[in-house]
């Protein structure tokens, strides 16, 4: 069964896959993945390549490289999910690349149900580097990952042993807002105003001054380009403008 679901989500276009039981996956800050589905026994874990957009200066096309992987591995993943439930009658939860996320209204901070990052090295796909990103042996940092949740008992990976982090300290060298400074810890509101200006808070924050405008202000805040942006990042997904923690990052490739 196992081989047929990696030859089946190899063919659809998923560059590695992991599997891990569902009490190997430690993630202090997230539930158990039982409380989320109490039939899980298996997280299926399906990493993605990046593509190398995030080179490029020129932010719209740095940024159409997060939109067009996220749009791919969510759509692998849903394919994926269906073919576990017609070959082998599971039952099956998708866990999406980045949205819904919630936000906690005391710290402003966002997170998911699911932390990827904790269920890809949990399922041998890689290990944490100096940035808090998973890197993966072969693709490096510029990888990406969804799950699925499953209740088919499928034997689990061995997690990578072997430091995959070299320490150069790139990313925490080239992070523009000192995010990466204290280690095993990513400064995360520092980061956010960072790398997703156009987000939920900045959406707030021009809403907020915009009420508090005049007619005369708020006809130039409309046509200025960041009321562009916040219009991009509504229709078409997040809009990162920052990559410096994985474009450079040398390790596993
Ligand atoms: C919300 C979110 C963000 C928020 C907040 C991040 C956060 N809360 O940590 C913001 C907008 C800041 C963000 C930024 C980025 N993100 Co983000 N993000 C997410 C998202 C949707 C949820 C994260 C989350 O809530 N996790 C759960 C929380 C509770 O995790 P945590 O317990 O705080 O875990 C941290 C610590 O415990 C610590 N830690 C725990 N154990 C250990 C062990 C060791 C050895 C170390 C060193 C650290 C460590 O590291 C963890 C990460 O900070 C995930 C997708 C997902 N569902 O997981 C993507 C995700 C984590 N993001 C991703 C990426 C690529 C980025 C960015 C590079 C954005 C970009 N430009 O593309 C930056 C990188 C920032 C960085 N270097 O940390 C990828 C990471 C892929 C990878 N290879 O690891 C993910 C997994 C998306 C995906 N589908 O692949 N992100
Ligand atoms: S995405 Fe940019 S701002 Fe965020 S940690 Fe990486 S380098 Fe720093
Ligand atoms: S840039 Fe260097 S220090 Fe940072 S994660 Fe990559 S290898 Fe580790």
């Amino acid at each position: 069964m196992k081989n047929e679901i990696k030859d089946y989500a190899k063919d659809v276009g998923v560059d590695d896959i992991g599997f891990a039981s569902v009490e190997s996956y430690i993630s202090p800050n997230t539930p158990p993945i039982k409380e989320i589905y109490p039939k899980a026994s298996t997280i299926i874990v399906l990493a993605f390549q990046q593509l190398d957009n995030c080179e490029s200066e020129n932010i719209q096309i740095a940024s159409a490289g997060s939109k067009i992987l996220s749009d791919f591995a969510d759509l692998c993943t849903y394919k994926i999910s269906r073919f576990l439930k017609q070959k082998f009658k599971a039952t099956v939860i998708s866990i999406p690349n980045m949205t819904p996320v919630n936000r906690n209204t005391e710290t402003g901070l966002i997170f998911a149900d699911v932390s990827l990052r904790h269920a890809a090295v949990a399922a041998g796909l890689g290990c944490f580097g100096r940035h808090n990103l998973v890197i993966h042996p072969v693709m490096g940092t510029k990888v990406v990952f969804t799950a699925i949740i499953t209740n088919l008992n499928i034997k689990s990976d061995s997690p990578i042993e072997e430091e995959l982090c070299i320490d150069c300290d790139i990313c925490v060298n080239q992070c523009p807002v000192n995010a990466l400074d204290e280690e095993k810890k990513t400064d995360v509101m520092k980061c956010m105003f960072k790398c997703r200006p156009y987000g939920f808070v900045g959406n707030m924050q021009f809403w907020m001054k915009f009420a508090k405008s005049s007619p005369e202000e708020q006809e130039m805040m409309i046509q200025d380009n960041k009321f562009r942006k916040l219009y991009d990042e509504l229709t078409l997904g997040s809009q990162y403008v920052c990559f410096n923690c994985i474009k450079n990052c040398p390790a596993g490739q």
